[in-house]
């Protein structure tokens, strides 16, 4: 196997072995093996709009849901990636058939292959064959000629680098479409570019760099609609982000513990416990959840539980409930908490019940809750017992932000405000992201923090205090990492009252990435033309030198100083 699609990958080359995450080489080729098919049905589809008109919504949101599924931390179960791959060639049969049907034939460079498939035939072509898969053992065989090495002999590092920045981008911004699309919230171009990419990737103009990087580029264009779109879809269905303390010390009773990014399975499960006795917890990036109007107003959404996802293994371990797991970060389970826990939607771990949704979209949360009344959930005792913990406020979505904006703009003017910094992204377990933790206690106290994100973890039980002469926190949580959006909205509107550019007021964003949302996060900011980013802990292993150059270059890119977070914060002032 080869994968370096993440932060933490194996000494910052490569997990060749066995992935850092757990991921075995037999589900890493399983996944390379749906890339490929589903580049080949992206092909498919995106011929057919653009030769016929024809749209497929089965296709269209099974592309994102399968390119979601390989992102980091989602799923380990090659069981399910067997059943993507036979799902995927066989919406590719149905949607051939509809050309046929139309009339409309390939042209016949639509299934040329391209060198950098080694020895595999282009993914149509290969979707097209009408010889039956074997089983897993078939797929996995195949899946091994698929992967990232065939493309680094024939593009070379720089190249195959940044097809992979523009994959990676993809399976990002796929996700928060489908996280959108489950509060029913779609946009037809969205589609189509995700598409596009992926039969741009496999077409001779996928051998030029600067061809791949405008696609970059164009996925980071993409993926702003695509946050828009997710905010929309979050704030029309359950409000818009209100200032709420959260409570970190549990109550008495049976729990739960739900985490990830979707909402629409936390609204789906506090309506299913409802008046069930059962108090609901959020983990990790459902933190945010406490601040929606339309998921407060349940009384027995009761608190947040545990930190970021790397410390999983630890919190699940302690948890006396069932746990609910509904996209990113998932880690393989410890035996201790093996029958309490339960994936949804893309997720999967191997022997770990998976709730589907019927063919109506119902999802019964059943078995989770049935779990929940087994396990014996908090004692008054264990209430009693645990240290008490300070309430964490949220809600601080660009709703809120832009409601005290004349106060942050007064600040700025008097001087009472100098600085305001993005600390945005995900968290994960090297000793290196200690530099965020530090990097808050150099900010001087004139100056704010906004965060987002799962990085948020490492300081969001901490007090800031107010802004000098404002009753406004200095640490205001965003929300999401797909809230990046309100961030920039929030710094457009700021640019606006300054009658400047984003890239010219008092504001520094110093982003930790770690999987493949934050790549599409940062090809946002990149398209938007923001410069000066700080990125850490360290730089994707997928860009060479050569490639990181050209980032640097035309954006002024800066790697977090990992080792000295006070110079950097210097820098920043
Ligand atoms: Fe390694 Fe990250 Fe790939 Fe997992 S997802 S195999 S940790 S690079
Ligand atoms: Fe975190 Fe996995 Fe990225 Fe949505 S939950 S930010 S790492």
């Amino acid at each position: 196997m080869m994968c370096y699609q993440c932060e933490q990958t194996k000494g910052g080359t490569g997990c060749t072995e066995i992935g850092v995450c757990g991921k075995t080489p037999e589900v890493a080729a399983l996944q390379d093996l749906l890339i490929y098919t589903v580049k080949g049905l992206a092909s498919l589809a995106h011929h057919a709009r653009m030769a016929a008109g024809i749209e497929d919504q089965e296709v269209n949101t099974f592309v994102n849901g399968a390119i979601f599924s390989t992102l980091t931390n989602v799923n380990f179960a090659d069981d399910r990636f067997v059943e993507f791959v036979n799902d995927s060639r066989r919406l590719h049969a149905k949607l051939s058939a509809k050309l046929a049907a139309a009339g409309v034939s390939l042209p016949a460079s639509a299934s040329e292959s391209q060198p950098w498939f080694g020895s595999m035939p282009h993914p149509l072509a290969w979707n097209s064959q009408a010889a039956a898969l074997g089983g897993v053992g078939d797929m996995i065989e195949i899946g091994m000629q698929t992967g990232i090495a065939a493309r680094q002999e024939v593009l070379g590092e720089t190249l195959a680098g940044l097809q992979e920045l523009l994959t990676y981008g993809l399976k990002g911004l796929a996700a928060y479409a489908h996280h959108a699309e489950a509060l029913g919230h779609t946009d037809a171009k969205v589609y189509a570019d995700v598409q596009e990419s992926l039969h741009f990737l496999c077409s001779p103009a996928a051998a030029d760099l600067g061809a791949v990087l405008d696609h970059c580029f164009k996925a980071g264009a993409t993926n702003f609609r695509v946050m828009e779109m997710l905010s929309v879809a979050h704030t029309s269905t359950f409000g818009h982000p209100v200032p709420t303390p959260v409570s970190l010390n549990p109550v008495p009773g049976k729990a739960i513990l739900i985490t990830g990014h979707d909402m629409h399975d936390l609204h789906l499960l506090l309506e299913q416990t409802a008046g069930t006795g059962i108090n609901v917890y959020t983990h990790g990036e459902m933190l945010p959840a406490h601040g929606y109007p339309g998921l407060k107003k349940y009384p027995h959404l009761v608190g947040h539980y545990g930190g970021a996802w790397y410390r999983q293994k630890v919190d699940f371990a302690s948890f006396p409930g069932s746990i609910a797991v509904t996209t990113n970060c998932v880690l393989d389970p410890l035996t201790a908490y093996k029958n309490n826990i339960f994936t949804i939607n893309e997720t999967g771990l191997s022997g770990i019940t998976h709730i589907k949704a019927d063919a109506s979209g119902h999802k019964d949360f059943g078995p989770i809750i049935r779990r929940a009344l087994e396990l014996p959930g908090y004692t008054a005792e264990d209430v009693q017992r645990l240290p008490k913990k300070k309430d964490v406020t949220v809600g601080f979505g660009h709703n809120a932000v832009l409601s005290v904006a004349p106060q942050v703009i007064d600040a700025i003017q008097s001087g009472r405000l100098e600085h305001i910094f993005l600390v945005g992204g995900c968290d994960g377990s090297e000793p290196q992201r200690k530099y965020y933790s530090k990097l808050y206690q150099y900010m001087p106290s004139n100056t704010m923090v906004l965060t987002l994100g799962c990085g948020k973890f490492r300081i969001f039980d901490q007090d800031f205090g107010n802004l000098p002469g404002t009753n406004i926190p200095r640490l205001l949580d965003m929300g999401q990492c797909n809230d990046a959006y309100s961030a920039l909205v929030v710094a457009t509107e700021l640019a606006k009252v300054f009658k400047t550019d984003v890239n010219s007021l008092p504001l520094s964003l110093d982003l930790s990435w770690f999987e493949q949302k934050a790549v599409a996060v940062l090809l946002t900011l990149l398209h938007l033309g923001v410069r000066n980013i700080r990125l850490g802990p360290r730089l994707p292993a997928f860009l060479t030198p050569e490639a990181v150059g050209v980032l640097v270059d035309k954006f002024n890119l800066i790697p977090a100083n990992v080792a000295d977070p006070a110079a950097d914060m210097k820098m920043m002032m």
